[in-house]
């Protein structure tokens, strides 16, 4: 799953803009042929998400349709052409003259399909996608679960908090390649002493014989090596004397390029290790914290859609904030974010949208462990070649049936799913591990889940709300049990903790003395008692506030104007006090 690029022997045309499109509530456009045309269509921004471009479309989940009409240039003839979609929230399925050439499921990775037979090279092709984000308890993530049922109940019925926004979320994008072309390519790097060693394998798009060369540049380094192709499959290792690292504060990226008789393609490749030791995780061997936040992609008229000026934003106020990383929570983002994370030096923990899992029925859990395997699988390959990504996360807040939220590990003999969910969870981590043994793999765990769920996992991620959902308002008691568990979890792994969660609902305005909950006070408060007592323990290795910014999360009697307040920023992106904070623990010169 290589990202399209433009060279002088591939192509690549953004189809973003404005596409037609009809809601299809009955879902009779398949039958009716609405992917020759539709009637009666609306425009519609494409990246974006519909909820946000239309009132009546806010609450909408169902089919939908989007198409457009596009030349593919003349010049691209005699190679092959794919159509690709960077995301198709929950499942799209791609039309081209009226021919329906494939599926898939999953919101937040791409796919693409071979459309060389079916594009007229003498008029316009006509590009359908239908997308079709249906609540369902066996989707990942689930909706419309039965047991969201009662005074909790939010609406939309997710299982989880933030708001479904549905459509096509990232540029839809036609490209060509040679017909024998460079497919797959996979790039370790190991560092040995003072010089880097970067081991690539690339794969042709036909299992041949052939030569082909690869070369790595940048810093005055000019290296190259021979790749010998067979059964379309070739490796090659370069040493890099005195190679300079790719790291936060020094994200150096050199080109690496594959070429053979007919392809070439070149991508950015930062040198760098990740393992860990002890309490510590450890970036090129030395120590690393990892501060900064979970976030999400959100924002005003553009919902989940690719939002190039508010990304570019979010990177500068993250940084004025001294944050190195981040967890795209609750499912993977843009391959542009990944790009732009190499290039500033940010570490990201790589989430699947596994949120909130339940372990229900037998049947409901197999096919959630299938969707999620295969949302691993994806993402792996979408992005394995990132040296910004560090660690894989398989799962954020699995859900047992009952909660141990005083800490004792003690569920009181009541079934809770431990087994049936430590099963799926380890099969997940198994295969993220197996996929990609240089990355390191964890799961983020929910405050009162079972312990033993996290006992495959390199890294202990643990979302915490002491002084928010439990103790709220007792901060010196929040403090106490805070620091309690995060003893008594160290002590019993042995292995660095992140705190990947903890945060405070905060209503930008509300101030308060003495501070109570939703104030600014309140919030900046239980902000630095956390950065306090993690600084003090050697063995947290990074902390990561709930959220970035305010975000679109469902109606419920939680969530203030279907909002989660609990926003460093609010979502016009206005710092709150607890962005000072932040800055004098992480900023400081
Ligand atoms: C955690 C979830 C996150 C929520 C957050 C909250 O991982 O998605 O938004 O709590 O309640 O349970 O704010």
């Amino acid at each position: 799953m290589l990202y399209p690029i433009q060279n002088e022997v591939r192509n690549r045309l953004d189809l973003s803009g404005i596409w037609d499109f009809k809601a299809d509530p009955e879902g009779r456009g398949e039958d009716e042929g609405w992917f020759d045309g539709l009637e009666g269509a609306r425009p519609i921004a494409v990246p974006g998400s519909w909820n946000e471009q239309y009132e009546d479309l806010f609450n909408y989940l169902g089919l939908a349709w989007y198409v457009r009409r596009a030349y593919v240039p003349a010049g691209w003839r005699g190679q092959r052409i794919f159509l690709r979609v960077g995301s198709a929230n929950y499942q799209g399925t791609v039309y081209v003259n009226g021919e329906r050439v494939g599926s898939h499921e999953g919101g937040h990775l791409p796919f693409a399909f071979e459309i060389s037979r079916l594009v007229r090279w003498d008029a316009e092709n006509t590009i359908a996608i239908s997308v079709e984000n249906e609540l369902k308890p066996t989707r990942v993530p689930s909706g419309n679960m039965k047991s969201a049922i009662g005074a909790f109940a939010s609406f939309p019925r997710t299982t989880f908090d933030f708001f479904p926004f549905a459509g096509l979320h990232r540029p839809v994008v036609l490209y060509s390649v040679p017909h024998v072309a460079i497919d797959d390519i996979t790039v370790v790097t190991t560092i040995d002493r003072s010089e880097g060693v970067v081991k690539v394998t690339a794969r042709l798009s036909e299992p041949a014989t052939a030569g082909g060369s690869l070369t790595l540049s940048g810093g005055g380094t000019a290296l190259r090596a021979e790749l010998a192709f067979e059964d379309g499959v070739a490796t090659a290792e370069l040493r890099v004397p005195n190679a300079r690292l790719w790291s936060d504060k020094d994200p150096y990226l050199y080109d690496l390029t594959v070429q053979t008789a007919d392809d070439r393609y070149t991508l950015e490749v930062g040198i760098r290790t990740i393992a860990v030791e002890g309490g510590k995780i450890l970036l090129n061997g030395k120590p690393v914290q990892l501060n900064g936040y979970g976030r999400h992609e959100d924002f005003i008229a553009s919902g989940k859609g690719l939002n190039l000026p508010l990304m570019v934003k979010d990177y500068g106020l993250m940084r004025w904030t001294g944050a190195n990383s981040y967890r795209t929570s609750h499912y993977p983002y843009s391959e542009e974010e990944m790009q732009l994370a190499d290039r500033e030096g940010f570490l990201i923990i790589d989430e699947i949208p596994a949120v909130s899992l339940q372990f229900d029925t037998e049947e409901n859990i197999a096919e959630r462990l299938r969707v999620s395997l295969q949302q691993i699988d994806e993402l792996v390959a979408r992005d394995k070649n990132h040296p910004s990504v560090v660690m894989w996360c398989v799962a954020n807040e699995p859900m047992p049936r009952t909660l141990d939220l005083a800490g004792a590990g003690d569920s009181g003999g009541e079934d809770t799913g431990e087994a049936e969910g430590k099963a799926m969870l380890e099969t997940l981590l198994a295969r993220a591990r197996e996929l990609d043994p240089t990355r390191l793999v964890t799961i983020v765990t929910l405050m009162g889940g079972p312990q033993s769920w996290m006992e495959q996992c390199d890294v202990i991620c643990m979302n915490r709300y002491w002084g928010w959902y439990v103790l709220g308002g007792e901060l010196d008691k929040a403090r106490a049990s805070l620091e309690g568990e995060l003893d008594q979890v160290w002590a019993k792994f042995g292995r660095p903790i992140i705190m990947t969660e903890f945060g405070a609902d905060t209503m930008a305005g509300m101030h308060g003395h003495p501070s109570v909950m939703w104030t600014e006070e309140y919030q900046a408060d239980f902000i630095r008692m956390h950065l306090e007592a993690a600084a003090a323990r050697e063995f947290v290795a990074g902390m990561q506030v709930w959220n970035f910014a305010d975000f679109a999360a469902v109606q419920s009697i939680m969530r203030v104007g279907g909002l989660n307040m609990k926003g460093v920023f609010t979502r016009t992106r206005q710092p709150k006090m607890a962005a000072h904070v932040l800055r004098e623990f992480w900023a400081r010169p």
